[in-house]
């Protein structure tokens, strides 16, 4: 008791002689108090020694400053669990969800992704976030996961049925594939998983019963980067737009890994030319009017989209009549070219959207606004020189050309 006694009374005389320090020696100049205060504390730390008072100056005003009222080691640390700083939007939440398929060693690199994806838009608005996995989740994948997400979480094992080889793939053939792809060093190319993975987002995700609850989904991957502040409701944004699929970057899909996609694209539109629609965007994915794939598409790790469209009779025949085909297989189909053609073909232009304030990386490329007034705006830390949209390798001038979008001002010299 004595001892504690004593090493109370050192606390309280340590912090009055800073309080006199602070006053006494500190310029009438506000913001040069602060630095004044804690100079002298540095050239004066030897006094402090013995004393419970933090040698270092710049720990010790910070203390003092911020916890005032310190009297037991229990209550260094403020209880703040429970405060939720920052501002909810107000106004109704849409039917929509954030959804990841991800591995329990994915857990790191997702929680980067929440954590962005928090700051920026998703604790304004707090909307839940489902997790798939072909697996169960582990304890840690679920603790940090619901720790960072402000809204409920939701985790999904993927049905079996829905990760492996459908009974007309003769495996054989898909082994045979995967070696010479491996030899042709092909990214992915020897691997299982990353096929059914592709497949999987191209025809079940949608239809996980955990997905049935909702109407919008916003797809997050494992280390992307936000680097703009979203100050609105992009669900909402779709709905109010009539917008049924989004994306903020495009590219040419990799040759090798899509021989006869196409092929399989042009039977589907002969067998169900009913789903086709008739403002669509072949002129995106194709230059010579359908006869041949260009490979572009947009990324896909990232979306923004409407679950019904995909649950659609028109989308479930495309996947199915693609899936019969076998190229998931016997050849490496992803879901982004998958997606892409499929909203270019079966939906109007208009209902397609590109989200040039959604300032976004995946490794390795970054869509940063090409606007200036749009990234001061909204807070954006993209170097506008990483913006990928006006490479030669971007189909996003393609995607203006065929929607006649002007391009923004200073697009040329992103060229
Ligand atoms: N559960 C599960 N998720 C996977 C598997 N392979 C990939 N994913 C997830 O699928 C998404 C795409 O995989 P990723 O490795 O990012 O592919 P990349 O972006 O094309 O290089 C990510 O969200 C991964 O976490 C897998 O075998 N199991
Ligand atoms: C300091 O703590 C005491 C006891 O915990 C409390 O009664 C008092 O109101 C506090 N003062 C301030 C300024 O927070
Ligand atoms: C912190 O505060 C929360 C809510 O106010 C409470 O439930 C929790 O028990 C507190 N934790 C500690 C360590 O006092
Ligand atoms: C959300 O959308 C799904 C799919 O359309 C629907 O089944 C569900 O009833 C909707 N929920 C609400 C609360 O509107
Ligand atoms: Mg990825």
């Amino acid at each position: 008791m004595a001892g504690t006694q004593r090493y109370l009374r050192y606390i309280i005389f340590a912090f009055i002689c800073l309080l006199l320090v602070f006053f006494f020696s500190s310029s009438p100049v506000p913001s040069s108090r602060l630095q004044t205060a804690s100079e002298i504390i540095k050239e004066q730390g030897s006094k402090w020694k013995g004393s419970s008072a933090p040698t270092s100056a710049d720990s010790g005003v910070k203390d003092v400053s911020s916890q005032p009222n310190v009297s037991s080691d229990k209550e260094t640390t403020p209880n703040t669990s429970g405060h939720r700083l920052g501002e909810t939007a107000p106004g109704e939440r849409m039917n929509a969800t954030f959804v990841t398929l991800a591995r329990n060693s994915d857990v790191w690199e997702i929680a980067r992704s929440i954590r962005q994806v928090e700051d920026r838009f998703n604790r304004k608005f707090n909307y839940d976030w489902v997790f798939l996995n072909d697996n169960d989740f582990d304890d840690t994948f679920i603790k940090v996961t619901t720790s960072l997400v402000s809204g409920k979480t939701k985790y999904g094992k993927i049905n079996s049925e829905h990760w492996s080889f459908p009974s007309w793939i003769d495996t054989n053939k898909a082994a045979k594939v995967r070696d010479e792809m491996k030899q042709k060093q092909i990214i992915y190319g020897d691997s299982i998983s990353y096929r059914h993975m592709c497949r999987y987002e191209s025809g079940f995700f949608f239809r996980h019963p955990l997905m049935l609850e909702y109407e919008w989904y916003w797809r997050v991957e494992p280390s992307i980067e936000l680097f703009c502040d979203i100050n609105y409701d992009t669900f909402k944004f779709m709905a109010e737009h009539k917008k049924k699929y989004s994306f903020v970057l495009s590219l040419y899909e990799y040759v090798e890994t899509i021989p006869t996609l196409w092929d399989s694209v042009k039977t589907f539109m002969q067998k169900y030319p009913q789903h086709i629609a008739k403002d669509n965007s072949m002129s995106f994915l194709s230059d010579d009017d359908g006869k041949t794939y260009n490979h572009c598409h947009f990324w896909s790790n990232f979306e923004i989209g409407n679950l019904n469209w995909l649950r659609s009779q028109a989308y479930l025949d495309f996947f199915d009549h693609l899936d019969k085909d076998g190229g998931f297989f016997y050849e490496r189909w992803g879901d982004a070219p998958v997606h892409s053609i499929a909203a270019g073909l079966m939906l109007p232009k208009n209902e397609l959207h590109f989200f040039d304030d959604i300032a976004y990386y995946h490794v390795p490329f970054t869509h940063c606004p090409t606007s200036e007034k749009v990234r001061t705006d909204n807070k954006c830390h993209c170097n506008p020189k990483d913006n990928f949209d006006w490479n030669g390798y971007s189909c996003t001038a393609r995607f203006f050309e065929t929607n006649n979008m002007q391009k923004p001002e200073g697009y040329e010299k992103q060229q």
